[in-house]
């Protein structure tokens, strides 16, 4: 072919799913010739037209090479290539006209000698693509710059073509982003009293007054580790293994990362982040035989990693609002005392920027963010409050700098029916030995309170900052939005703080889900955090690389009354006994039936202690939902007690995909 005035006619169709080249034989709309010819003899142009409407809405130019073969070279010099538009094209062919373009070249070629007889190629991707932004049909042309002059022409069949355009393509992924925001230690109460109270307005504004609201869901081992390696995998802790917050029986170190909610979705096509906490121990660097514990470990499945340390060689802590390190993909970071190193807020920015550097780098990859603050977690170690009688009561957490001293006097600690229980004669011997609060030790808790609820305005704000950049980079409408917490809380309610036992207050976490096409609305069936990878697995359209014990809650969202829905669950902690603490961390397996398909609701809980005297516990509570009393010993019950143990003695045990049985029939 030559390029001359000679026209060239080149479209491009589709060879294979993601790949276009021209085709369509060149002379087609002009009929007969038998040979194109494409000179570049300055000042003559030639070009090409490519149409690119083939192409779907889910593809996207990813890459561009114009290919042109050298047949013939009377001067070395620079070629420009010029983009022009369809109109210019019509107007120029129809005319027979020598073209002018007055357009900036888009790429350059300098042909020297060597290249005759051979196809030189010149990537003109960025042009294309944004050709194929505006979905219009361009064209590109040639010109020899003075004293080039050279001839494009292959008389090679049959993959002869002067000028070729081949254009790669990917599909876009159109499902949804996924942002879960993991919180530490948030009880339900507390959260639904700052909401209540306007305390929280970004997070009811963006997430709960445009989502699901699950007004019954708990996690199944209401501890941090242990919870979130459920909320990686969907087993429950028997299962997945990981059953304390540090070694030989939990924490990183216990953990298999090999298979995770991240390894799958990054498996998909996903781009995946972490931002803020792991697991406990991880970056401790103490045991030699694993890499999982190592400084700058990164584990399998995330692409984007800002991974919290824990207990680095300063001693200082993830659960620490200041002066803490952050692994930022390999590099570690630290963070000082300042107003702008306050934790949650240096969160919220790498969150931010996360979703900017999906989109920048991809806007057709879904992406998975896990953005998991420390807040409303205490500082460990952190300030102290004085006063306190039993050093248990008195850390705290430090509040935004922006919010000390702000919180209204009307959040103050609550005093439920159980809290500081006076009658512990219903509970096992060694916990009776726990020492009711004094009046010393209340006033430290009612500090703490106020502290821990006011931590919570930063992650409020952390919301927000989210939100803003879904909403800059045009994703609001496909993100799965998660707002949820690793465990509950005890403030002073049977003589408690912390977590890990089964009771309410320990168990119950807030879960709300905000996803396209879902209205606000609430569901009381029952949600647990074995739940949450399968329902996010379930969003992104793929089948969870383990056998989970969880299921989707998606049906659950599509109709909030479904009858054929869990009836009651498993509860547990399988770690060491620590019989001294508060709370006194004795084993246990329990289950919690919640069984609101019946006309009456089934809500009992049924505990068996892992210790030396086989003690046990059962509440229904219907009638004691504070668990004031058990009714162990009380033979009215006995029945529905032999019930429970049956269900229990299988629970425990469930695995292998019999879980979701057990908790329906
Ligand atoms: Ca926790
Ligand atoms: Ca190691
Ligand atoms: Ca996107
Ligand atoms: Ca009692």
């Amino acid at each position: 072919m030559f390029l001359s005035s000679d026209l060239l006619f080149a479209a491009v169709y589709p060879v294979s799913q993601d790949s276009y080249v021209d085709a369509r034989h060149p002379y087609a709309k002009y009929g007969g010739q038998k040979r194109i010819k494409v000179t570049a003899w300055a000042p003559h142009t030639g070009f090409g037209q490519f149409d690119l409407s083939g192409m779907t809405n889910q593809q996207t130019v990813s890459k561009a090479m114009l290919r042109l073969h050298v047949s013939e070279l009377r001067s070395a010099g620079r070629v420009g290539i010029y983009l022009v538009r369809d109109s210019w094209i019509e107007t120029n062919i129809n005319a027979r006209n020598q073209p002018r373009i007055d357009t900036q070249s888009i790429a350059a070629l300098t042909l020297k000698s060597g290249d005759v007889g051979n196809t030189v190629e010149v990537d003109v991707t960025a042009a294309v693509q944004a050709w194929q932004a505006g979905r219009a049909n361009y064209g590109l042309a040639l010109r020899a710059e003075p004293g080039a002059n050279v001839k494009f022409d292959s008389r090679e069949k049959p993959a002869g073509r002067p000028m070729e355009l081949v254009v790669t393509t990917q599909t876009s992924d159109t499902r949804p982003n996924v942002v879960i925001v993991l919180l530490d230690d948030l009880d339900t109460h507390s959260l639904n009293r700052m909401v209540n109270k306007g305390l929280m307005p970004e997070l009811k504004s963006r997430i709960i007054d445009k989502g699901t609201n699950f007004g019954n869901a708990f996690v199944t081992t209401s501890w941090c580790c242990p919870s979130r390696a459920t909320l990686l995998t969907g087993m429950y802790s028997h299962n997945h293994n990981v059953l304390t917050n540090s070694r030989p029986l939990g924490g990183v170190h216990r953990f298999d990362d090999s298979s995770t909610l991240a390894t799958w979705l990054q498996d998909s096509g996903y781009r995946t982040g972490l931002v803020g906490k792991y697991f406990n121990n991880y970056g401790n660097n103490n045991d030699p035989s694993t890499p999982v514990d190592d400084v700058g470990y990164i584990p399998p499945g995330w692409n984007d990693w800002h991974g919290l340390m824990d207990q680095n060689t300063e001693g200082l802590r993830a659960f620490q609002m200041y002066n803490y390190t952050i692994n930022e993909n390999g590099t570690l970071v630290k963070y000082g005392n300042t107003a702008s190193d306050y934790q949650t807020d240096v969160f919220a920015r790498r969150a931010s920027q996360f979703v900017d550097d999906a989109e920048g780098i991809n806007d057709q990859q879904p992406f998975f963010l896990l953005v998991a603050p420390t807040a409303p977690h205490l500082e460990m170690p952190g300030p102290v409050m004085s006063g306190c009688s039993d050093s248990v009561w008195n850390e705290t957490i430090r509040p935004a700098p922006r919010h000390i001293g702000s919180l209204p006097d009307s959040i103050q600690l609550t005093r439920p029916p159980n809290f500081n229980e006076a009658d512990m004669s219903d509970k096992p011997a060694w916990f009776r030995q726990v020492p009711a609060l004094n009046g010393k030790d209340i006033g430290c808790l009612k500090r703490q309170y106020r502290d821990r609820l006011n931590s919570l305005r930063a992650v409020d704000d952390l919301v927000g900052t989210l939100d803003d950049a879904l909403v800059r980079n045009g994703e609001l409408d496909n993100t799965v939005f998660i707002f949820t917490s690793d465990n509950g809380f005890f403030y002073g309610q049977h003589r408690l703080t912390d977590k890990v036992l089964g009771y309410e207050e320990s168990i119950r976490v807030p879960l709300y889900i905000s996803a396209p096409g879902f209205p606000k609305q609430a569901t009381w069936r029952t949600a647990i955090n074995n739940d949450l990878a399968p329902t996010v697995a379930d969003f992104a359209g793929i089948t969870p690389g383990l056998t989970v014990d969880g299921r989707s809650l998606l049906p659950l969202m599509r109709n909030t009354s479904e009858r054929n829905w869990r009836k009651r669950f498993l509860v547990e902690y399988l770690g060491t006994v620590q019989s001294s603490l508060r709370p006194p961390k004795v084993p246990f397996s329990a289950v919690r039936t919640t069984n609101l398909s019946q006309s009456t609701p089934v809500n009992q809980f049924y505990m068996e202690w892992h210790d030396d005297l086989g003690s046990k516990e059962f509440y229904d509570l219907s009638s004691d939902r504070y668990q004031i009393s058990s009714q162990h010993n009380n033979s009215a019950w006995a029945s529905v007690r032999n019930t429970l143990a049956g269900w229990l003695s299988q629970l425990r045990s469930c695995g292998g995909g019999s879980c979701q049985g057990l908790e329906n029939n």
